[in-house]
């Protein structure tokens, strides 16, 4: 399909995180498989309650998707009706009918003094003729999450099919969950937005099916959230008992060493699982192509050994009910004893996306695990540029994914930072006692090893659960 971009900057948002911001919707959206053709901006102080952008930009995105641009208010005063009585049942999920008047407001009144511009929010609601619209879009993707009252609005005054930013992560989400537990997750947070935008039974929207649903007007569809509740509640009693699985087997693991790699969606994660582990996970240039976590050891295999999890990318404004369906997945984050966090450094937006990722971390309760800044693609950087990272970030490790050397280094740098945290301990056995050699060797890193007439003297640097198992296997 071809998209038109909408996006509005808010006062706090500076010019360049604005257009990042709308490079980034872009992308989501080719990963969609779906071309831009155009882009609709504005300055405000805040989103137009009822249908985001101020009258006379709607009417110019009107004009690129071929809609009438304005609410038709039959419309808008029928749907007056049913959501007042929505409301009146203290019903959750019925649209917020401060929107909804003010939805109203802008559909009825007259464009030149409409509550914008009296409000005087608008700063450039350009009139229709100013700008160019090339070719006709019949997909609107809105950089903003909408209320289901600014979605619908914005449907019937465009005709065409609208979607939000959590509405396109959620359908790249959905395209790309492969493992059960991946697509429960997905599914939970897909009706769990949907569910809002949908009336109580009789005279409902259409469903949202594929993207962004089928565009405006009634049908006779009837979807009941009460409906949607319960299959919520079913999916989720199932992804409990994987979840338990799950469990199980991370407790097996519970005591090996473990480091996860995290980051923003398309930092390299999976790229540096492939050359630290010699695996052969999913590796793409699109946005989350990773939706479940692989473990793998480290190779060449380090003593004791180290495995590394691959994790779910993060992203700016990534729905919240999206974040805690995949808490389970980021469980191999929060049980690791060292995070990795990489960033694509060759990005210039990697500053934003590294503060976006640590948020996030912060919010699944991984906030206070040893973390390491990874500063991953270097071989896309001059070497001025790895320069002047040094001395911006002197603790962070510069890598490529792509070049073996700088991985192997890698390899070498996570063992000797786990070794850092470990016990060295001296042990002393005779002849006799020979056959635990193996034993000692597999504990750790054997640092010395010195044989003698009466026996042999080891110093081994290995984890407080290992050095407790030698001492007591030494005693016995
Ligand atoms: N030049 C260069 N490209 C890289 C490097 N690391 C990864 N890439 C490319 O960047 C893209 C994304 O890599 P992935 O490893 O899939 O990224 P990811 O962080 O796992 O992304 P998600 O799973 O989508 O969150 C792919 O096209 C990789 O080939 C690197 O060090 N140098
Ligand atoms: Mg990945």
């Amino acid at each position: 399909m071809s998209a038109v971009l909408v996006g509005v900057q808010l006062p706090e948002v500076t010019e360049a995180e604005f257009l990042s911001s709308l490079a980034e919707l872009q992308r989501l959206v080719e990963t969609l498989g779906h071309r831009t053709v155009g882009r609709v901006t504005q300055r405000r102080n805040k989103l137009a309650p009822g249908v985001v952008l101020g009258d006379g930009k709607l009417r110019l995105l009107a004009r690129w998707t071929g809609g009438t641009g304005v609410v038709p208010s039959g419309a808008t005063v029928k749907k007056r009706k049913i959501d007042r009585d929505d409301a009146a049942e203290g019903d959750p999920a019925a649209p917020d009918p401060q929107a909804l008047e003010a939805a109203q407001a802008d559909a009825l009144a007259a464009p030149l003094d409409g509550p914008d511009s009296a409000d005087g929010v608008d700063e450039d609601d350009g009139a229709e003729g100013e700008e160019e619209v090339g070719e006709k879009a019949t997909l609107v993707v809105v950089d903003h999450e909408m209320t289901p009252t600014q979605l619908r609005n914005l449907q019937r005054a465009t005709e065409a099919e609208v979607i939000d930013r959590t509405g396109v992560i959620l359908e790249i989400f959905h395209r790309h969950a492969r493992s059960r537990e991946a697509r429960l997750q997905v599914e939970i947070a897909r009706l769990g937005y949907l569910a809002p935008q949908l009336r109580e039974t009789g005279g409902g929207d259409r469903q949202r099916g594929g993207i962004g649903g089928k565009g405006a007007g009634e049908s006779s569809i009837e979807l009941d959230r009460r409906k949607i509740r319960d299959r919520i509640a079913e999916l989720k009693r199932e992804l409990d008992a994987i979840a338990h699985e799950q469990d199980v087997r991370r407790a097996r693991r519970q005591e090996s060493l473990r480091v996860a790699l995290v980051g923003y969606t398309n930092a390299g994660k999976s790229s540096l699982m492939r050359a630290l582990t010699g695996s052969e996970v999913y590796v793409a240039d699109k946005l989350f192509a990773t939706l479940d976590t692989t473990v793998r050891p480290l190779f060449p295999e380090s003593n004791p050994r180290i495995l590394v999890s691959d994790t779910v990318g993060f992203i700016k404004k990534l729905p919240h009910d999206l974040v805690a369906s995949f808490r389970s997945t980021l469980d191999e984050a929060r049980e690791a004893s060292l995070l990795l966090h990489v960033v694509d450094a060759s990005d210039p937006a990697w500053r934003a996306q590294y503060e976006v990722t640590r948020q996030v971390l912060g919010e699944i309760d991984a906030g206070d695990i040893a973390r390491r800044l990874v500063l991953n693609k270097c071989d896309r950087l001059s070497p001025e540029e790895r320069e002047m990272l040094s001395v911006e970030e002197p603790d962070a490790w510069q890598v490529s994914a792509v070049d073996k050397e700088s991985v192997a280094r890698l390899r070498d740098t996570i063992v000797a930072a786990f070794e850092a945290t470990m016990p060295e301990l001296s042990y002393r056995i005779t002849h006799a006692q020979a056959r635990f050699i193996g034993e000692l060797h597999s504990a750790g890193r054997v640092v010395s090893e010195t044989w003698d007439d009466e026996g042999a003297s080891f110093v081994i640097r290995a984890p407080a659960a290992a050095h407790a198992r030698l001492g007591a296997l030494l005693a016995s």
